[in-house]
Formats: C-alpha cells, structure tokens, sequence
C-alpha cells in the first residue's frame, strides 16, 4: 500500500522535477495527481512512464490525500496549504510563507530530518530556499566536528531560480546580442542578464542585504544551529541551471582540510571532487539532474585560526526544490505515516 500524493504547480520547473523524482526514487505511489492553475489546466506532464492531464487546483479535494507537495508560490500557498491541511493532507511546501514560522518544521532530510515531527500542528512542512539547502548540507558535517561560529557566503546563482521566463530571457537576450536589430531589453531581471551578473535576488530590504541573502541567514540558523553567523551576497549570473558558492567558515575548533574533506566525502547527499589541478572541480553544468552537492577547493584559510574555504555546487531545481521535498515525503513516510 502506497501513498495518494498530490503535485500542486505541476507545469512549473520545480512541479515537474517533483514528478519526475517522485517516479525516479521510486516512491509508493498509489493514486498521484497533478494540479495546476486555470491557466495551465489541462496541460499534459509526465510521471515516469505515465503521462497525466493537470486537474484544476482552485476546486481540487484534498480529502483522502496523503501528502501534497506544492510548488506554488507564496501567494497561492496562502490560499490553498490550509485548505489541503485542513482535510488531514500533510503540505510539503516549496515557498517561503512557512518557512519561519515557528509551529512550522523547515527540512532538509540529510541535517535534521527529526524535525518532521513538528508537521503536525499546522499539517504543513516547508521547504528551504535552494540556496541555504545545499550551502547546510555542506555546514552541518562540518558543524558537528568543530562548531561554526561565522560563515560568509556568496553565491552565484543560475536563472532556473526565476522561472520559466527568466529562463527563456537568458537565451533570448543571448542569441539576439548577436542579431542586429533583435536585442532583447531586460524584463524578468532589471539589467541584463546575458553575458553579466547581477549582485541582486528577490526584494532589498531596509539594511541594503537582499531578500535572499536574509533568508540564507534565517533558514540556515533555523535548520543548523541559531548560534552560526551568517552574512550572504547572492548574485545572478548567466548559467541556466546550477547554483555556486563560495563558503569561508570559521570555526570554534581547529579543523585540517585533510580531515574536513574525510568528513566531507562520507557525509550524506555529499560528492567530493577535488583535485588540485585544472579541471579537477564541479562546475554547475556538470551537476545538472544530479542529487547531490558537489564540494570542490577545500583548503584552509590561513587569514583566520580556525577557517576553511569551499566551492559548493548542486541542481538549484533538485536539491534546492523538488528533491528536497521528495526526501521530506520519504522522511515522514519513514518515520510517520508507515505506508509503502
Ligand atoms: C532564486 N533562490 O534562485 C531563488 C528561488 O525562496 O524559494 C527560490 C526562492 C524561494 O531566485
């Protein structure tokens, strides 16, 4: 016996990438539906070998629904998590309304996948922003040896993260700035993304950080530890799919990069590749459709005591999204609903 599992936002980047991990990982499906807004309805989308028709959301019943993974957005999530919770469907969502609500559990199965537990007062979990996922499975290894104090990050972080436009205004904007005459302006990016980089993500915020670079603070201490310092640049640039960072750490305690690498190397959801020569690191084009975060240049820091510096890259849509919210379904499987 399998779960009934609902996809809402299913014809978005990150609703297809559910489905398609959902099929890829196996997970027991018994009934799956695929919902999108009116706009999208009827569109077609594949789960494994199957092919289903989107249903609308706006009328969908939840009742008899086990678990609804939404890629949704803020706006829509406000209006339908509580009605999905409601009917007793636990709501793995991908949006940032929940995120730092306290009766709310903020997941990434490889670092604290007990929090699970705390989905049952509101029904809902809530899934990190791609950025902070794949930077925590880094820290928290790390963490556990010789306790972070400070960690600066700065990202650079592929158009996938927008959406389809953002998508679509990157190879627009590419191809035109070599036909006279078909220059595409910016849009979705208030500069031009083509050829550029954009040291700006989601709204600015009264202290001059951006958005995205709070949320990397906020979620990371809610996830990891409250006690890590975090300051954050996150910065667009013109990859489709993949985000990098550049993590500097400091440390309590002293920690070797020959060791840090070991316990780089066993960690869960974690590849090392990491030789010292041309070519012997990750690049985002190389992670594409891949599960893991991939940690590249680890080498200490000699400007501090305790410091480390690391490259760490993953699939902005997989780890950062779709498949984090698949591992937290798998998770609470596991540990609660004990079907499949
Ligand atoms: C980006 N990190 O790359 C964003 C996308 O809070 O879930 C995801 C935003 C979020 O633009």
């Amino acid at each position: 016996m399998g779960y009934n599992v609902v996809v809402a936002g299913a014809t978005g980047n990150v609703g297809r990438e559910m489905l398609n991990i959902l099929a890829e990982r196996g997970f027991p499906v018994d009934k799956i539906a695929a919902l999108a807004s009116r706009k999208s309805l009827g569109t077609e989308v594949s789960f494994g070998d199957k092919t289903l028709t989107t249903e609308d959301l706006d009328t969908f019943d939840f009742t008899g629904w086990d678990i609804a993974l939404f890629a949704i957005g803020s706006d829509a999530t406000k209006k339908y998590a509580p009605k999905a919770a409601a009917t007793g469907c636990v709501v793995i969502d991908n949006s940032s309304l929940y995120r730092y609500d306290p009766k709310v559990p903020l997941v990434v199965p490889e670092v604290n996948p007990e929090a699970v537990l705390g989905y049952k007062a509101k029904n809902i979990i809530a899934n990190p922003n791609c950025s902070t996922a794949q930077m925590v499975v880094a820290l928290k290894p790390l963490h556990d040896r010789a306790r972070i104090k400070r960690v600066v990050v700065s990202t650079y972080q592929s158009v996938s993260g927008s959406g389809k436009e953002a998508i679509d205004e990157l190879w627009d904007q590419t191809k035109g700035m070599y036909v006279p005459g078909q220059e595409v302006a910016p849009s979705v990016y208030p500069k031009q993304i083509a050829f550029n980089v954009i040291p700006h993500i989601d709204v600015f915020l009264e202290d001059g950080t951006t958005k995205e670079e709070w949320k990397m603070v906020a979620e990371t201490k809610k996830i990891v530890d409250p006690a890590i310092k975090v300051t954050a640049t996150c910065v667009r640039v013109p990859v489709f799919v993949g985000h990098s960072e550049s993590i500097n750490i400091e440390f309590e305690d002293h920690l070797d990069e020959a060791e840090a690498r070991d316990i780089l190397r066993e960690a869960p959801g974690i590849m090392v590749i990491d030789k010292r020569e041309a070519g012997g690191y990750i690049t985002p084009v190389e992670c594409v459709g891949d599960y893991a975060t991939f940690i590249s240049r680890i080498r200490q820091d000699s400007t501090i005591d305790n410091g480390l510096n690391l490259w760490c890259v993953s699939d902005n849509l997989r780890k950062g999204a779709a498949l984090n919210a698949v591992q937290i379904a798998e998770t609470l499987g596991a540990r609660v609903l004990k079907k499949g």
